[in-house]
């Protein structure tokens, strides 16, 4: 058991700062008390997960609504938190110049304006330490005829090598694919297969994010997690659940069983260890559950998941695989799922001096009513900034 203990308390998970803002559906952002105001603010919420679960030390930042005129002085920010930044997130897609698109866009001054900004997150990341450039696109199409489909592909590919070949040592380029939306016909990247075959053309540095709710309903995600840890190209995740869409939601809230397979495959590859290189990123929205508990609860549930992982017994599965024995096989594996890991991990934290019970914690620090009072005026963070 204290295996499983260091590996759980070595698991690092990063939050998203846009968790921490206001989010919606296009129907209707509902403001919440006490959400940041600014990238600073989101810093010191994402201190504060970190401070309740200890294995939350770094937050994406999403450029430019967490943009700033002194990027050292916010990765000091996060330092003197205790936390650090991690990816950098483009926002190719919300400029009203992007209506057709960003870097597939048929205008050639539209993709130098994107692939411009792309090079900007690469010095952004030079300037807080980041390793990662983290890149979706919105572009797409919504009727057939709007574009040239191989043409798209042609200009993606190009921006992507300009983008690639800017990254400094260490760095990389994650590159996340999505089914459809803001597009309803064809999206650029839209599978794991496409963004495979862009990084496999760009290099060893170019990796994939698998965000889990931008698949198909009912496509098998451990599959896709197997297929690209198997081929080393699988570079983080966008932990997320959801009933019909790209719905957002807390990780681990619709699909636990999908969590741990998830985190099953990661264990048996031996790739839950962060020099194993995969980031356990989440990329949530909190539509109408306060934040910060959300965004703890959300850690929890991969914590638990991971823990069912790596009670796998791996020589008994091996051997009634080997054997064909297909029921006590999917025995071994049910029986890591079905043991509840609660009390294991509540031991966790109590060996690294942190409460049992980080959402009760939260709660009884007076943290969110602390804010809620002190963040009065401004400008709340939310998608537009
Ligand atoms: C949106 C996209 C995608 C991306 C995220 C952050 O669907 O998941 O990772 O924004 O840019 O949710
Ligand atoms: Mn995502």
């Amino acid at each position: 058991m204290s295996e499983i203990k260091a590996a759980l308390a070595e698991q690092r998970i990063e939050t998203p700062s846009w968790g921490y803002g206001n989010s919606g559906t296009r129907f209707r952002v509902f403001p919440q008390p006490g959400v940041p105001r600014d990238p600073w603010e989101k810093i010191d919420d994402a201190a504060t997960v970190h401070r309740f679960t200890g294995v939350a030390p770094t937050v994406s930042l999403h450029i430019p609504w967490d943009a700033v005129d002194d990027y050292a002085a916010l990765a000091r920010h996060a330092e003197d938190r205790g936390v650090a930044i991690g990816a950098i997130n483009a926002n190719v897609f919300q400029d009203e110049a992007y209506k057709l698109g960003s870097v597939a866009n048929p205008d050639p001054g539209v993709r130098r304006k994107a692939v411009d900004h792309l090079l900007d997150c690469v010095e952004i990341m030079d300037r807080t330490g980041s390793r990662d450039l983290k890149l979706w696109f919105a572009d797409g199409l919504n009727y057939p005829g709007q574009d040239d489909l191989r043409a798209r592909q042609d200009r993606l590919a190009e921006a992507l090598a300009e983008t690639y070949a800017r990254l400094g040592e260490g760095q990389r380029l994650l590159l996340e694919y999505k089914l459809f939306e803001p597009a309803f016909y064809t999206t650029d990247v839209p599978d794991w297969g496409t963004a495979f075959a862009h990084c496999l053309d760009l290099g060893p540095r170019a990796q994939v994010v698998i965000d889990t709710g931008h698949h198909a309903p009912g496509t098998n995600i451990e599959f896709i997690v197997a297929f690209l840890l198997r081929a080393g190209r699988l570079g983080a995740f966008d932990f997320n659940s959801r009933f019909y869409a790209d719905d957002d939601l807390m990780v681990g809230a619709a699909d636990p069983f999908q969590l741990f397979r998830i985190m099953h495959e990661i264990v048996r590859a031996d790739a839950l260890t962060p020099a194993a290189g995969i980031a356990f990123m989440l990329d949530q929205c909190h539509n109408i559950e306060p934040k910060i508990p959300a965004v703890i609860r959300s850690v929890l549930n991969v914590q638990e998941a991971t823990a069912k992982a790596l009670l796998v017994d791996a020589a008994a599965l091996a051997k009634a695989q080997q054997e064909g024995d297909v029921l006590g096989a999917n025995a071994v594996l049910m029986d890591a799922y079905n043991t509840d890991v609660r009390p294991l991990l509540a031991e966790l934290r109590a060996d690294q001096g942190l409460d049992p019970d980080p959402v009760a914690a939260f709660h009884r620090c007076g943290y969110a009513a602390r804010v809620a009072a002190e963040r009065v005026g401004g400008e709340q963070a939310g998608w537009g900034a």
